[in-house]
Formats: structure tokens, sequence, C-alpha cells
């Protein structure tokens, strides 16, 4: 039944006991998308879309956050915290708003997009904006939560990753199989992980019969994984998965082993690039940071990969809503201002069209 939400679907599989609450926002069962041109310019039998935009605060995190929020009210805390670029931030202020849990948000000043920002006040979280980077929050919240008994709700705690694992589920619950790649963007590094686990419990549960091999993009000026060392000052565009040290580093490192996968990094450029194309070529508006895995698969193909007869999924980890303000850097179509007469709209389409 759809609406259910993933505690529910997913119960199961999930750190669930008689009293843990099976709260929802009616997150997960998100749509699977059919590539209608990437697939072609990519030679692959079959490109889709996951489309995490879908969930109720418009990205992947409300999978993880409807986890970690049950357990915290199991386990009868006061109030949630969490260090964000942004989805997490705007997902945990749903969740503590609905739930009753006071969350506080610690964010990179100016580091955030003016739409997840403008979620989180209308929550009513509590709202702190830190004068440095997320890595720098992030180490503050951690000490917070510790010091003072509030749970944090990053990827840190466990119930995050049990949560976003279910996207995996789906993806072979709608398939009816494994594909042979997964390409998403990588941040904090726990989507990766997350995913890998999903796909890895299916197998030993024996609900399908092969794994598929995990690829991670991260954003090239906030690569650390890539570089094998923490980058102290990251700078990308896509301001989600600017990271300079994920706390999930090694869980990510063991996804892409054990899959057999890669992680690569991708230009800003081919970020906007591949942002673009979605929206133009498959009427699919996402994230920046989202684009990253649509970029990662277009990379490789011309690096010289052979999909033909693969079958890719690619996380679209958030909606393009998320981020109006950086639509700017994507290719737009123009805007023909004219008077308020018919003859001025005629004109202006016939205009256009012959332009
Ligand atoms: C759209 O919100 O880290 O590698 O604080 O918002 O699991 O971190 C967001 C990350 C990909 C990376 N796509 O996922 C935060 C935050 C989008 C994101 C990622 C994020 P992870």
């Amino acid at each position: 039944m759809p609406g259910t939400g993933i505690l529910n679907l997913y119960r199961e599989f999930l750190p669930v006991t008689e009293s843990t609450p099976l709260i929802t926002l009616g997150e997960g069962a998100t749509p699977l998308v059919r590539s209608a041109q990437l697939s072609k310019l990519v030679e692959c039998e079959d490109l889709f879309f996951k489309l995490e935009g879908s969930n109720p605060t418009g990205s992947f995190k409300d999978r993880g956050m409807v986890v970690a929020f049950a357990k915290a009210i199991e386990e009868h805390s006061t109030g949630a915290i969490c260090a964000s670029t942004g989805n997490t931030s705007a997902s945990a202020a749903a969740y503590g708003a609905r739930f009753n849990l006071p969350v506080i948000v610690v964010v990179p000043s100016g580091g955030i997009s003016s739409s997840k920002l403008a979620q989180v006040r209308a929550h009513q979280a509590k709202i702190i904006s830190v004068r440095g980077n997320f890595d720098e929050a992030l180490s503050m919240v951690q000490r917070i939560a510790k010091e003072q008994s509030i749970t944090i709700v990053n990827s840190v705690n466990q119930y995050r990753l049990e949560g976003q694992k279910t996207g995996a589920f789906e993806i072979i619950d709608q398939l009816g199989f494994s594909p042979d790649y997964i390409a998403l963007p990588v941040g904090n590094a726990g989507n990766i992980l997350s995913y890998w686990m999903g796909f890895s419990e299916y197998m030993h549960r024996g609900l399908v019969k092969s794994l598929p091999k995990m690829m991670g993009f991260q954003a090239e000026g906030a690569s650390p994984i890539v570089e094998n060392r923490p980058v102290e000052n990251p700078v990308t565009i896509a301001s989600a998965i600017r990271i300079g040290n994920p706390v999930n580093w090694e869980g990510a490192l063991t996804s892409v082993k054990e899959s057999k996968g890669v992680i690569e990094a991708v230009t800003d450029a081919e970020i906007v690039d591949a942002c673009s194309k979605m929206a133009s070529l498959e009427g699919i508006f996402c994230e920046l940071a989202s684009a990253a895995s649509v970029a990662g698969i277009l990379k490789l193909y011309k690096a010289g990969w052979n999909f033909q007869g693969k079958r890719v999924v690619c996380i679209i980890t958030g909606s393009g809503l998320k981020q109006p303000d950086m639509t700017e850097h994507m290719r737009l179509s123009n805007i023909v201002e004219i008077p308020a007469t018919f003859e001025a709209l005629q004109s202006a389409i016939f205009e256009s069209r012959s332009e």
C-alpha cells in the first residue's frame, strides 16, 4: 500500500522493535523512470533514474531520517541535531515538526541553497549558521551530541543508513532484478554505503541473484576519496556535496571495493552540463549534486567504457526545485516579454519559432 512509508513496507529489514513507532511522512515508493535519450547517448541497454526528489522533503534523506526519528522517539530522546549542506537539515526539520522533537540545524554560512534554508525555517527548527565549512560544522555537532546527549541525525547515526538502504530494495522490487551499475553522487558518503548494504542484504536473503557495481561520483573540488586525502577547503558549485572529509569514507571505499565499482570525480562544468541534459532531454529537473551521477556516466562513456547490454540506474538524489538559484548556470531558454496584446503574442510566437 503506497504512502504507508518505508518503516511499514520494509519493517522486517529495519531495526524495528515492538516499541518502535511506525511513523511516516510518506517517504519511499519513488519513481524509477526509464531514460528517453541519454541511454542512446551512452549506448546503454537501459538507463533508469530513481527520482528521490519525490520524497516528502524533496530528497533521499527522508528514507534515513524517518528511521532515525522513529528510533529517537523510541529511545525518549529530547531533541535532534545535525550539520548539513541543506537536505539533511530540511528533512530533519520536517520530521521534527511532525513528530514533536525539537531540531537544531548547523549549516555552513552561505553554503546552503535558499530553498533548503526556507524549508528549515518554515518547519521552525533552530538554525545556526557557522562561518566555516560543513566539515567544521559536523565535527562541532558530533561533540555537542556526545556531551549533551542530543540525538545526532547525520549519517554517523546508523539508523540513517538503515533507512536509506530501502532505496536499493525498491530498485530490485521495481525492476525484478539487480541492475549492472548504480551511479550516485558522493558527499558525506552515507548513501553509497546504504545502497550497498541494501543490495547485499537482498542478495543474502536470496531475493536477488546478482549485485550491481557501485559507481560513486564526487565533485572535483571536493573529492577527498578520489584524491585519498581530506580536502580542507572543498569547492564546487554543487553545494550539497561540498564536503572535504566524509564520515563514511571507509564505508564508501568498502562498497566500491566489494562491488568492484569505481569512485571518480566530475568537474563542475560536467555537472552543469549533465543537469542541463537531464532537464532538456529527459524532462527531469534535478539538483546539481544529483546530476553528478549522470555526469559520471557520461564521463566514463567518453573515456571508453562500454555500456552495451548493461543496465544502469542513476540515483537522482534531490529535486531541482532545491536549487533554484543555481539554474542560472544551466542552459536556459529565453524569456520574451511582450505588451498584453494579441498581436504581440502572435508575433512573439512567430518570431521565436523562426529563430
Ligand atoms: C542532493 O544534506 O550531506 O554521500 O547535509 O543533498 O550520503 O552524503 C547532503 C548530501 C547527494 C550526498 N545528493 O550524499 C546534507 C548532505 C544530494 C545531497 C548527497 C547529498 P551522501
